[in-house]
C-alpha cells in the first residue's frame, strides 16, 4: 500500500532546492532561502505507507516513512494523537541481549530531500495510556510537531502485527513492543 497523506508543512521551499525524495542518506543541502520578495511557499512532507500496530493493551507504536520535500532539514520534537495523552518519540536500544524502548531525547532528524523510516525494532511513535482498545482497520490521527513549530498531521491504519518482542521502559512488566 502506497497511501501517502499529504501535509502541509509551514516552511520556505527552496527555488532549486527541491531534491530527489526517498533517499535515506544525510543531504548537506545548505539552508533554504527564499528569493527577494517571494512569498513563503507550503511545502510537503509526506508520511508513506503510515500504520499503527492493532492492541488491546495500553500502548501501542505507529510506523511509516517520513519523506521531507521542503528543502530543509525538519527535526521532529513531539508527537500527539486524539488517542492518547502520552505520545513519546521512541527508539529501541539493545539492553544486554533484551531490545527495550526508550524516549528519544534528541526526536527525529528527517534530512532535507532525505527520509525517515519508523518501524518496529526501530524509531517509531509510541502512545502511551491509551483508554479503548485500537482494531484493526481502525484510522488513527497522529501529529508530529517539528522544532521550528510547524507539523504535520496523518491517518495510519490499524493492521495486526504480532511485536518484535522489545521491552517497554518502565510501566512495570516487560511487554511485547511494536
Ligand atoms: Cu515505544
Amino acid at each position: 500500500m502506497l497511501t501517502r497523506a499529504r501535509i502541509r508543512a509551514v516552511a520556505f521551499l527552496a527555488a532549486a532546492g527541491v531534491l530527489a525524495a526517498c533517499t535515506s542518506s544525510v543531504n548537506p543541502a545548505p539552508e533554504a532561502t527564499t528569493p527577494q520578495g517571494a512569498a513563503p511557499q507550503p511545502a510537503e512532507v509526506t508520511v508513506e505507507d503510515p500504520w499503527i500496530k492493532a492492541t488491546d493493551e495500553m500502548m501501542t507504536g505507529a510506523f511509516g516513512t517520513i519523506h521531507n520535500d521542503t528543502g530543509r532539514d525538519l527535526h521532529a520534537v513531539s508527537a500527539a494523537s486524539p488517542l492518547s495523552a502520552r505520545v513519546e518519540l521512541h527508539e529501541v536500544l539493545a539492553q544486554g541481549t533484551t531490545p527495550v524502548m526508550s524516549e528519544m531525547p534528541d526526536g527525529f532528524l528527517i534530512p532535507a530531500g532525505g527520509s525517515y523510516t519508523l518501524e518496529p525494532g526501530g524509531p517509531h511513535v509510541m502512545l502511551m495510556g491509551l483508554t479503548a482498545p485500537i482494531e484493526a482497520g481502525e484510522d488513527v490521527e497522529l501529529t508530529l510537531t517539528f522544532s521550528d513549530g510547524s507539523d504535520v498531521t496523518w491517518t495510519a491504519p490499524a493492521r495486526t502485527y504480532s511485536g518484535a518482542g522489545e521491552s517497554y521502559m518502565g510501566d512495570g512488566e516487560a511487554t511485547e513492543a511494536p
